[in-house]
């Protein structure tokens, strides 16, 4: 069975891969990603310098595996880190030196900071040809005092613009937050489609903002960071995803392509979002738990239920979600 795709025109060996996050600050743990069955490596969104994060404790898992929270507040190495040949080289090394897709996910604190990095970015890949993509995260619920970007469609539209007129050669896209409303979800597909040209492809959906745990014992949240509010993801946010995935397939340019990520931990659940229009889908809070031999998992399974399905490929199953009869 092949599992090969395309994600904006950029060919990924299986359409598994990991989501930024979890496991993905440091080339030790990307080295173990290159080493699996994953199709591509993507790192933790960087700002332009690096960074600690919220407060401990800022993550949290429910008893029943089916849900966990997040308030990381971006800990990460700085945008330096992640293009620097060294870490390319010591990820690399999981895959025996042989270059996988390698992909950078950047959250600016800003407008500027996204452009500097961004120009760094394309700097870097004149002489970097590892480097394949870049993941623009317009959608971290975390960053204390500030809105997610792609709930406030005036500004998101001034980021797209603004860097339009950059004419970066690489391929653009974009992380969107869960919108829980069609229309929102039609108006932030329009602004894309806008810029067609330029976005390649949509990853939805990222965490599931404005989430609260609470400890009976202590009576207290169990996150300490920004009063207890957190993004909500795994299996619990998978059906939000799904349907974020299946409305962007439908109101995006077909040249834009959508990866779906939300609560996959099964080759069923990779399944389900190709039906409902992936083109590849990415492992967040599972490969977290699990750790990265959750893509070889999730891999196998994925053949195995396309092989019982008589599916040849998964490029076959993409998008090929039947109406309900
Ligand atoms: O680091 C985080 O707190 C974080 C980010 Br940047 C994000 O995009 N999504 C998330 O759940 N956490």
């Amino acid at each position: 069975i092949n599992l090969e795709t395309t994600v904006g025109g950029i060919p990924l060996s299986t359409c598994v891969y990991n989501a930024s996050g979890p496991r993905t600050g440091a080339s030790a743990a990307l080295a173990k990603i290159a080493a699996s069955s994953a199709g591509a490596i993507l790192t933790k969104s960087a700002t332009v310098e690096k960074q600690n994060g919220n407060p401990q404790p800022r993550i949290w898992h429910s008893g029943d595996d089916l849900a966990s929270m997040n308030s990381e507040g971006l800990p990460n190495s700085g945008i330096d880190y992640y293009l620097s040949k060294t870490t390319i080289d010591e990820t690399m090394e999981g895959c025996g030196g042989a270059a996988k897709p390698y992909l950078v996910s950047i959250s600016g604190k800003t407008l500027a900071d996204n452009l500097v990095m961004l120009d760094r970015i394309a700097k870097t890949m004149e002489e970097e040809k590892r480097i394949v993509g870049v993941e623009l995260n317009l959608a971290c619920p975390n960053v204390i005092g500030k809105p997610i970007i792609a709930y406030d469609f005036d500004q998101m539209r001034d980021i797209l613009e603004t860097i339009s007129k950059k004419n970066y050669g690489f391929v653009l896209g974009l992380k969107l937050p869960p919108y829980l409303d069609g229309k929102h979800l039609q108006q932030a597909a329009a602004i894309i489609n806008e810029y067609s040209g330029m976005v390649k492809y949509v990853v939805s959906i990222n965490t599931i903002g404005n989430a609260l745990s609470v400890d009976p014992i202590s009576e207290a949240p169990y996150i300490a960071s920004n009063n207890g509010l957190a993004g909500l993801s795994g299996p619990a946010a998978k059906f939000t995803a799904l349907a974020n995935v299946r409305q962007m397939r439908q109101q995006l340019d077909s040249g834009i392509d959508v990866v779906g990520v939300g609560g996959i931990t099964t080759g069923r659940d990779a399944f389900e979002f190709l039906l409902c229009g992936a083109s590849a889908v990415q492992v967040g809070t599972c490969h977290w738990k699990e750790g990265p031999k959750c893509f070889d998992r999730i891999v196998g399974e994925l053949r195995e239920l396309l092989a019982e399905k008589g599916y040849a490929s998964a490029r076959d199953c993409m998008g090929k979600l039947r109406p309900w009869s």
